[in-house]
């Protein structure tokens, strides 16, 4: 039967709007590709092999799922997008571009231009560019976290979808769904095989993360050749294992094939879903394929022109957006992405009338402010010459502001009976599987993950506590890096911080941790020195809004200073002060430590004073809050003039003579410890109120040893 012609006119211009739209499609891909190409080649440094292989997945996943509003990067419950494999950041530029994401301040406020103009993408890699070599989170408005170490930004997508689902389960009230965001990682060969990627999926595994996605760029080509060389299991498999729901896309270029993949992921309710895509890493000309090198240097004029050739491209235009492209690209994330978040905001509008407590603790925390009246129950401790370890000091300290700071959450790699990092007031509760609410997390034996899920986390707006035992810091490193990167306030506390933690020996006693960790630009380390200057280092922690910081604690009791007898401890926020001695009276020795030394420094001292020696005590809980200290107070508390000096802490000397000076005497940790009780130990290594006072004469006889 002949359809009515009407019909046969209708269907003929579906097809047509199908082909133009196919058209589109290709276009905004190709858009991609080129403007990756073009801004490698202009750098003369970068990679376009992954945004070239990705861009269709990337395209498909933008344009037809993420909801995410470009007016509005910043709102709430948008859809994450994190670029694991920051290598390829010309492909998050290139989408930042095409999706026409407003800029805004740090704030939030839009400052009326592109988060990525087209002549920003011209600058890639240059100095000043917001195209940076890797995404930087707060250098360019949209990137979610930074990216380039392989494996963080899979550890991060993790923190961001516990975020997602912990909001979810304080927030959410019924009929106001204000946090159901998904949370996309794009993942490279280098990214599952970092360690860090494979714990931190083998959390969001155990808790079941069903609003997280990891796409897999499986292309088997990674810098020294094919994967072949170095990595053979079945990684869908081990997935599997995981917990993790696996799907497989056989071609990159297949967008309904993609699309298929993420409903399928978007159905999935309980559990992560890892999508495989095969992709073949973007080449030039065809003699170049299955060459492992060429995806990570730029093209060169005439692979350039042979690949846009074979795109369909004008071969000799440079960083060109076709007609129509911004229409389609930014138009579908404006139509989807501006309704949803209209809708949220009438929804949180509403919310904000019938639950104000829980909107007004919203607005602080997207503020990056504190709840009121947070430390209006920190403890203050008396004078104990028995004494109380630091890191017990810190559990009364972290329960007594946790119960007022709603959004505070977190946990140990394990270690929370010695850590005392448990959070044991009523209701803290566990966050588990189904409970997502609670306050306690246990991030397993997993010290890698722990920190670049808390990343995730706090790019999220929470505000996460890691802890562990100061020794593993170095299985953390690279997220603490990478917090002071950012400029975001994740807290890292360690515990067992020296050769003081006695019979567990040199292979946990720290010794260059604290040199190394205080070597990290833009980062607050404290190692407070009694219950009290732990309870004020919690208060400067906590205060702070845009620097990681580092808590330094002991296993072993150390004395609660008298601060009747002693200055305050809220000296502590000023880095360093004169704990002891008359701070207006030139001494004739200072004696200067941190933490568990400083109580042998004010033995030493009252020694010192009782033979009539003018001494002072300078407690350096803060280095570098001490360094950002006007020269004024600074000179104060150190003056110029007094060179006899002893220095005291149970660590490497890296740094000390910065502040013992050319003649001081730095007492110091000069090999690894070793494995005896407290006592043993610490007289060997010379950690004793004799050999400090000792020290202390020598200086004020001129004796350097
Ligand atoms: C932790 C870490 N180690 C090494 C590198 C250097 N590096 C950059 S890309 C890359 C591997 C590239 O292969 P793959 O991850 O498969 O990405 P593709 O080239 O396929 O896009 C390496 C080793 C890095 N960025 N991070
Ligand atoms: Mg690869």
């Amino acid at each position: 039967m002949t359809p009515p012609p009407s019909d046969v006119a209708s269907r003929q211009s579906a097809s047509s709007q199908d082909d133009a739209k196919a058209n589109l499609d290709n276009l905004a891909i190709n858009t991609i590709r080129t403007l990756a190409i073009d801004a490698v080649e202009k750098a003369d440094s970068g990679h376009p092999g992954l945004p070239m292989g990705m861009a269709p997945v990337a395209y498909t996943l933008w344009t037809r799922f993420l909801r995410y509003d470009p007016a509005d990067p910043n709102w709430p419950n948008r859809d994450r997008f994190v670029l694991s494999a920051g290598h390829g950041s010309m492909l998050l530029y290139a989408l930042l571009h095409l999706a026409q994401v407003q800029r805004t301040d740090k704030e939030g406020r839009s400052l009326g231009q592109l988060a990525v103009s087209l002549d920003d993408i011209k600058t890639f890699r240059q100095l000043g560019s917001v195209c940076a070599g890797h995404p930087e989170h707060g250098l360019t408005t949209g990137v979610e976290t930074t990216t380039g170490p392989l494996g963080q930004g899979a550890g991060n997508s993790v923190g961001m979808a516990i975020a997602g689902l912990w909001l979810a389960a304080r927030y959410n009230r019924p009929g106001r769904k204000l946090f159901d965001y998904d949370v996309f990682a794009l993942c490279s060969d280098g990214d599952m095989m970092e360690g860090v990627a494979s714990e931190a999926a083998s959390v969001a595994g155990h808790l079941r993360l069903s609003n997280l996605c990891w796409i897999y760029d499986d292309n088997t080509v990674t810098i020294e050749g094919h994967t072949e060389l170095a990595f053979s299991e079945d990684i869908a498999e081990r997935f599997r294992g995981y917990g993790w729901s696996t799907l497989r896309v056989d071609d990159a270029n297949d967008c309904e094939a993609i699309a298929r993949a993420i409903d399928t992921f978007k159905a999935t309710d309980d559990r992560p879903t890892l999508i495989v895509v095969k992709s073949v890493i973007g080449y030039g000309s065809p003699n170049r394929q299955g060459t492992s090198k060429i995806h990570s240097d730029p093209l060169g004029a005439e692979e350039i022109r042979l690949t846009k050739a074979a795109y369909g491209w004008p071969v000799d235009a440079q960083f060109l957006v076709p007609d129509g492209v911004y229409d389609h690209f930014a138009g579908a994330m404006r139509e989807r992405g501006g309704k949803l978040r209209a809708s949220w905001q009438a929804s949180f509008d509403a919310y904000g009338g019938e639950h104000a407590v829980e909107a007004d603790d919203l607005k602080t925390m997207w503020a990056g402010g504190l709840p009121e009246g947070w430390d209006s129950d920190i403890p203050s401790f008396a004078a104990d010459p028995k004494g109380v370890a630091t890191r017990d000091a810190s559990a009364k300290v972290l329960n007594a502001i946790a119960p007022h700071y709603p959004w505070l959450l977190g946990g140990a790699a394990d270690l929370a009976p010695s850590t005392k990092t448990h959070l044991n007031f009523e209701d803290a509760g566990d966050l588990e599987f189904r409970t997502w609410g609670g306050r306690n997390m246990h991030f397993g034996v997993r010290e890698h993950a722990m920190g670049s899920i808390a990343n995730g986390m706090v790019l999220s707006k929470l505000r996460p506590f890691t802890a562990t035992f100061l020794i593993f810091s170095d299985y953390m490193r690279p997220p603490m890096r990478l917090a002071a990167l950012m400029e975001v306030p994740t807290v890292f506390a360690f515990t067992h911080d020296s050769i003081g933690l006695g019979q567990d020996g040199p292979t946990h006693q720290s010794i260059e941790q604290l040199a190394g960790l205080r070597a990290i630009p833009h980062m607050r380390l404290f190692r407070p020195a009694d219950a009290n200057e732990t309870a004020e280092a919690w208060r400067a922690i906590l205060s702070e809004t845009e620097k990681p910081c580092i808590l330094v604690l002991t296993r072993q009791a150390l004395p609660v200073v008298d601060r009747n007898r002693y200055a305050s401890a809220a000296g502590v926020a000023r880095g360093a002060y004169v704990l002891a001695g008359d701070p207006g009276e030139t001494p004739q020795v200072i004696l200067m430590g941190t933490g568990s030394e400083v109580s042998l420094a004010v033995e030493a001292f009252e020694r010192l004073t009782k033979e009539g020696v003018k001494a002072r005590v300078v407690s350096m809980p803060s280095w570098d809050l001490c360094e950002e200290q006007d020269k004024g107070y600074r000179d104060a508390v150190l003056p110029p003039s007094v060179t006899a000096r002893v220095s005291v802490e149970a660590a490497a000397p890296l740094g000390w003579d910065r502040y013992a000076g050319r003649s001081g005497e730095i007492i110091a940790m000069h090999s690894f410890g070793a494995s005896a009780p407290i006592g043993p130990v610490m007289k060997k290594f010379g950690f004793t109120a004799d050999h400090v006072y000792e020290a202390a004469r020598r200086q004020i006889e001129g004796l350097k040893q």
